[in-house]
């Protein structure tokens, strides 16, 4: 198929010059922001062909401009589209090749095609045209002249084909006027069991590492969603009751703008549910045939590095799993029957873990779990080579050097 002749999408050439906008921007907060200093606009214009009956994710990667410095601050944007349910950006893993086209849309899906992309996005509009400004002095440092990934959901039920295009512009400052960095959190649950024709529930907890404040935030699931709640619980109790975030609609997501604070030391609580269908679900990407339960958020100030920001933003180290009876113990024992290589790994973002141990998490009670990612934790730090697959050498080690999480583990009890 001729797809470059029917497909035509131009990445604009990126603004280079830095000029001056004074206030043209409208504040998501109440208060008025200080003008923004200096400001460079890319502008982008897209389209896309969709054929008649057909629901496509199209991605395309962008080219980001330059700046002054080996950072650009994404400070807003504003856009105008046409025949389009949603677009999205999200950033490109540091692997990507630097030699991607940047002129040619692909099939978000298609297999290997989401391999470049973070699992969470950093801007999702549903309007046909508006503009966003983050509260003032906020921005997302993004690598300047580095690549993200673009995406439009587009559904075209008509019977003949359509046109989706988008014409947009990101606005971007320089790092040393946007004081207030933001960071992502992308709370992503690897542990999702949807068995056919019935109710599932998934829950997973993280913990806060210091004061921050969330400026926009929302839950993300996918077709067999039927609920999500995200809960805040503070240091010591008790529990958030109101939500701070909830999805009912997985397609439409209400995206929360009012500042939210998270004290140091509570717990984001998360709690998907789903019904089945006619085949066993899976935690994974694809929006039909696997499922997620995420809190999305920007936040700041963003956490440095040796804070543990990656782990924080992904909570690699949550916990609260679980939402059956089996202790940490029985959970143990349960992974250790898994095929081998099923272990959860993360790479760029994104949890790969087998079926077998999502069904054994998922099917321990949620304390258990706390005490399974202490041993986790201390496995993966001072066993990970001699505990790459379970036998006498990882038995060793874990009784040399985390011989009191193993026996936390082995003692715990379900609350
Ligand atoms: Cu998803």
């Amino acid at each position: 198929m001729a797809r470059t002749d029917r497909i035509k999408a131009r990445a604009g050439a990126a603004l280079l010059a830095f000029y001056v906008i004074m206030l043209t921007l409208v504040g998501c907060s109440s208060s008025s922001p200080p003008p923004d200093k200096t400001v460079s606009s890319a502008s982008f214009a897209l389209t896309f062909r969709t054929e008649p009956g057909k629901e496509t994710h199209w991605c395309q990667y962008l080219r980001l401009p330059k700046g002054v410095s080996d950072e650009v601050m994404l400070t807003g944007y504003r856009w105008k589209m046409e025949s389009m349910h949603h677009w999205t950006i999200y950033r490109a893993t540091p692997d990507v090749p630097q030699d991607v086209p940047t002129d040619q849309p692909f099939d978000c899906f298609a297999p290997g095609a989401a391999d470049y992309m973070q699992a969470a996005a950093l801007t999702q509009e549903f309007m046909p045209e508006s503009q966003m400004s983050f509260a003032s002095g906020a921005g997302f440092a993004l690598e300047s002249g580095g690549l993200v990934v673009f995406q439009a959901h587009t559904v075209n039920a008509t019977d003949k084909p359509i046109e989706p295009t988008i014409s947009f512009e990101l606005d971007f400052a320089d790092p040393a006027e946007v004081p207030n960095r933001l960071g992502l959190i992308q709370f992503y649950d690897p542990y999702i069991v949807v068995p056919p024709h019935e109710e599932a529930t998934a829950r997973m907890r993280c913990e806060v590492p210091r004061d921050l404040t969330l400026i926009r935030r929302w839950g993300h699931m996918h077709a067999h969603g039927v609920e999500a709640n995200v809960f805040l619980d503070p240091p010591g109790g008790p529990a958030g009751t109101t939500p701070i975030a909830s999805v009912t609609n997985w397609e439409d997501p209400p995206i929360l703008l009012d500042t939210l604070e998270l004290p140091k030391g509570s717990q984001v609580r998360m709690e998907c549910k789903y019904l089945g269908r006619d085949k066993l679900i899976l935690q994974g990407p694809d929006k039909l045939d696997n499922e997620m339960c995420m809190f999305i958020g920007y936040y700041y100030p963003e956490l440095a590095p040796e804070e543990g920001k990656t782990d924080f933003e992904n909570c690699i180290w949550g916990d609260w799993y679980g939402t059956g009876t089996q202790t940490c113990k029985d959970l143990l024992a349960c992974i250790q029957s898994c095929p081998q290589g099923e272990a959860p790994v993360v790479a760029n973002t994104k949890v790969a873990v087998g079926p077998c141990w999502q069904q054994c998490v998922v099917d321990s009670c949620p304390s258990a779990t706390t005490a399974f990612s202490g041993l986790r934790s201390c496995i993966e730090s001072n066993c990970a080579s001699e505990c790459a697959s379970f036998g006498e050498v990882c038995s060793s080690c874990v009784s040399s050097s985390c011989l009191s999480e193993y026996a936390t583990c082995q003692t715990a009890a379900c609350e």
